[in-house]
């Protein structure tokens, strides 16, 4: 099949793209490498030294055979994305090439309008270029749990069967989102649905967890390899943070009382989870919710699995209750429905003790390049 990865230098897109290459796919990225400015903007950086995109494919095809092309652009480029789909003729458009820092997009206005304008401009541009160019391309879009927010009712997949004054109805479920980044995700997924049902799209919203980890069996080939990690208050992201924050000493940075239940992945999971979207395609106008994760923990959770993990291996860590940066319930219901991608195959990763060891014991070996000043939440959301 031939495959876009739009995000491919990124966190979840770069361990993609390898994987879908390495199973047979003719892969091509998109990235404007913006991920790689923000870092600059922020005075931050990977835990894990990452090589240029260019230096990446060529390290790929010296020890695969296999070319993954590269389009280095902005999807907020009609043009050039339209050149892009011209020339690919994709019959999977896997589309994560968008700002993901719920913080990053709190920082203030420009940051809210640069986040929604990156993010909903360039999700629509994709919908037009599909709709011009490839019409029969299966958009595999990049949601969020997060755009469910905390409800008291539990989560289903996409849609609500809804009784009102004596009719009943199937309606896309409530969006609570928590943040201007959430919300733009909410604003994709219904610009997505609208143009499914006129222009007989066909999509694959994923609703994602937390992604945790950070090497596939394919980055770990070669250093070249080697995909992002982000520690920082901005990027970070719960688990992964807490892992870094042992290894340097750091206290745990639960925010408020940790009661925050979200549901997480493993990133071996992420690859996985796009190749059975992408195998097994929405209809045409068909307008698909999976969501993607596969565990649901407290944050309080995530910090004492780590805690005890870091103990084994030597670290005194300990757990921080910080005020709370953000506007969220710390004690709440939820539980999430995630049985669509496992009814199409999914074996899920679950979160042991030992895989938390193997993140830590491969991070270690970075954690001078941790700048600790960037360690702790600066955004707030009041
Ligand atoms: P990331 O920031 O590491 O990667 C995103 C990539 O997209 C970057 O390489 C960036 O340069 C590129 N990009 C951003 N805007 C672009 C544009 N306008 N044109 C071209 N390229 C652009 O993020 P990630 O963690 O890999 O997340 C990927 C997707 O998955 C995002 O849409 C995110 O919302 C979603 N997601 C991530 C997580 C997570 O825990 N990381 C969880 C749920 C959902
Ligand atoms: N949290 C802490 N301490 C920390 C970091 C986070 O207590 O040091 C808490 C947050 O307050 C929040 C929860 O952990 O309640 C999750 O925060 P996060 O930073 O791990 O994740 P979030 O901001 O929700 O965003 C991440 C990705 C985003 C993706 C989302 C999936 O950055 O791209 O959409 O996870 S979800 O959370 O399901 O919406």
């Amino acid at each position: 099949m031939n495959i876009i990865i739009a995000g491919g230098d990124g966190f979840c897109g770069w361990p993609t793209a390898l994987y879908l290459s390495k199973q047979g796919h003719d892969v091509s990225i998109i990235d404007n490498l913006a991920r790689r400015k923000w870092d600059d903007e922020l005075h931050s950086n990977s835990i894990t030294p990452i090589a240029d995109l260019s230096e990446r494919v060529e390290k790929w095809k010296e020890l695969t055979g296999r070319e993954i092309r590269t389009y280095e652009g902005d999807l907020n480029h009609y043009d050039f994305l339209k050149q892009v789909l011209m020339t690919e003729k994709p019959e999977a458009f896997v589309h994560f090439a968008e700002q993901r820092s719920a913080p990053y997009s709190m920082i203030d206005r420009e940051h809210a309008v640069y986040t929604q304008v990156n993010n909903v401009v360039g999700n629509l541009n994709v919908l037009f270029g599909i709709k011009e160019i490839v019409p029969d391309c299966h958009l595999i879009k990049l949601g969020t749990m997060g755009e469910y927010g905390t409800p008291n009712i539990p989560i289903e997949e996409g849609y609500l069967e809804v009784e009102h004054k004596g009719r009943k109805d199937v309606l896309p479920y409530p969006k609570q989102p928590g943040s201007f980044y959430h919300l733009s995700k909410v604003h994709d997924s219904h610009n997505i649905m609208f143009t499914c049902k006129i222009w007989g799209i066909r999509a694959t919203d994923l609703n994602q967890g937390v992604v945790y980890g950070h090497e596939t069996d394919e980055t770990k080939m070669d250093p070249v390899l080697s995909n992002r990690l982000d520690y920082d208050g901005v990027f970070g992201t719960a688990l992964n943070r807490f892992i870094i924050q042992s290894t340097i000493g750091h206290d745990l940075t639960v925010y408020g009382k940790g009661g925050q239940t979200r549901g997480f992945l493993n990133l071996e999971d992420t690859v996985r989870c796009i190749e059975i979207a992408a195998e097994n395609p929405a209809d045409r106008g068909e307008f698909r919710v999976f969501n993607q994760f596969t565990e649901e923990f407290s944050v309080l959770d995530l910090a004492a699995k780590v805690q005890k993990v870091a103990q084994e291996e030597g670290f005194g860590t300990n757990i921080a209750h910080l005020d709370n940066p953000r506007v969220e319930l710390e004690e709440h219901y939820f539980h999430a429905v995630n049985t669509k991608l496992k009814d199409l195959g999914l074996e899920p990763h679950l979160l042991t003790d030992e895989v938390i060891r193997d993140i830590l014991k491969a991070v270690m070996h970075h954690k001078d390049r941790v700048i600790e000043e960037n360690v702790l939440p600066g955004v707030s959301w009041k």
